[in-house]
């Protein structure tokens, strides 16, 4: 900005002398005409400059859990990370979103990679926070948003009924060998009907273990099309037992599972214990495997890629 500013200054200074001067000869008039046109060309560089300065400003500031960037903006013009992403903010970090029908503003972590755009719904790095919850933590959410949480039962509602959306779940072993699976119109009911998950087709890596289709004859049992939400203080499940006590976490158990991504948390992959309860899934790893990180995350089925940097700076 510096650059324009003293450039402007000369010209503004040559204008006044010239006005002086304005009879004595015609070159100066034309010069002035020249300079003038210089003047509001420099005016306009300016403020472009202040607006991409701005800009930049509100995209490089720190994450700061009590204080999400976009803030800084508006405080609730996005229903989800798609709409952060497509606004222009595109490094992962906090972000505060209102998804539709939800009561409050909620603080959420847009995953910015992978064509951005998605709003995080569960996170296991490292075993710090502990999943074996109860149903009115697991409703309300909890953890740190910058690292071990899950996002809230109401807010995974809210978020999912307001559109179409796909979930993705991001797996890695201790191996360093990473996983996907993906669902097309991931939708989790309300609390009424105890936040039942109804999810559409695969796509993967990592098997899919969310319906149990081919392969594995356990479906029925263990799948979890249809199933309701279970906590070790609500059971909801289809076991003569209590899936979400035994196998220590909030789940959509069946009788018990394919998939428990919130289970407990071992730090050396292989287990034994008396039930499967390690952060689980099976059609890759194995019922007795539990996985070095779990994340999950949604973004509208129809999401395009938002701006690219070009088309911002051209919107300036
Ligand atoms: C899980 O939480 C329940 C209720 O607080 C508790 O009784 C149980 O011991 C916990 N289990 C583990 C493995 O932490
Ligand atoms: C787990 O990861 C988080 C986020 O990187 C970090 O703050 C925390 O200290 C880690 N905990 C352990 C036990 O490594
Ligand atoms: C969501 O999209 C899928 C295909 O991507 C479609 O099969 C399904 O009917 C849609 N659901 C709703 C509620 O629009
Ligand atoms: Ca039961």
């Amino acid at each position: 900005m510096r650059g324009p500013s003293i450039a402007l200054l000369t010209g503004l200074i040559m204008t006044a002398a010239c006005t002086q001067f304005l009879k004595a000869s015609d070159i100066c008039s034309g010069e002035l005409a020249q300079l003038r046109e210089q003047e509001q060309l420099l005016k306009r560089e300016l403020q472009k400059q202040e607006l991409l300065l701005r800009r930049l400003q509100l995209t490089s500031q720190q994450d700061d859990m009590n204080n999400p960037r976009s803030e800084h903006v508006q405080d609730t013009q996005y229903t989800d990370c798609s709409q952060v992403y497509s606004s222009g903010f595109k490094s992962s970090g906090l972000y505060r979103i209102k998804p539709s029908g939800s009561p409050s503003a909620v603080n959420v972590y847009c995953d910015m990679t992978e064509g951005g755009g998605w709003t995080v719904l569960q996170r296991r790095i490292n075993g710090t926070e502990t999943f074996n919850r109860s149903w009115t933590e697991y409703k309300d959410g909890f953890g740190d948003l910058n690292a071990e949480f899950w996002l809230g039962n109401d807010n995974l509602h809210f978020l999912t009924t307001q559109g179409n959306y796909s979930v993705k779940i991001n797996l890695e072993d201790f191996d360093g060998h990473q996983r996907y699976a993906e669902y097309k119109n991931f939708q989790v009911a309300n609390e009424k009907d105890y936040y039942r998950l109804t999810f559409g087709d695969y796509v993967g890596t990592a098997g899919d273990a969310l319906t149990g289709s081919y392969q594995v004859p356990e479906a029925k049992w263990a799948g979890h099309q249809s199933m309701k939400f279970s906590t070790y203080d609500q059971d909801n499940d289809n076991y003569r037992g209590n899936c979400a006590q035994e196998d220590k976490g909030g789940w959509w158990f069946n009788k018990c599972h394919l998939a428990n991504l919130n289970g407990l948390y071992y730090p050396n992959g292989h287990y034994s214990a008396l039930t499967d309860d390690g952060v689980v899934w099976y059609p890759w790893r194995g019922w007795w495997y539990s996985l070095k990180t779990s994340v999950m995350k949604l973004r509208p089925v129809d999401y395009k890629t938002g701006l690219t940097n070009d088309q911002i700076r051209v919107s300036l």
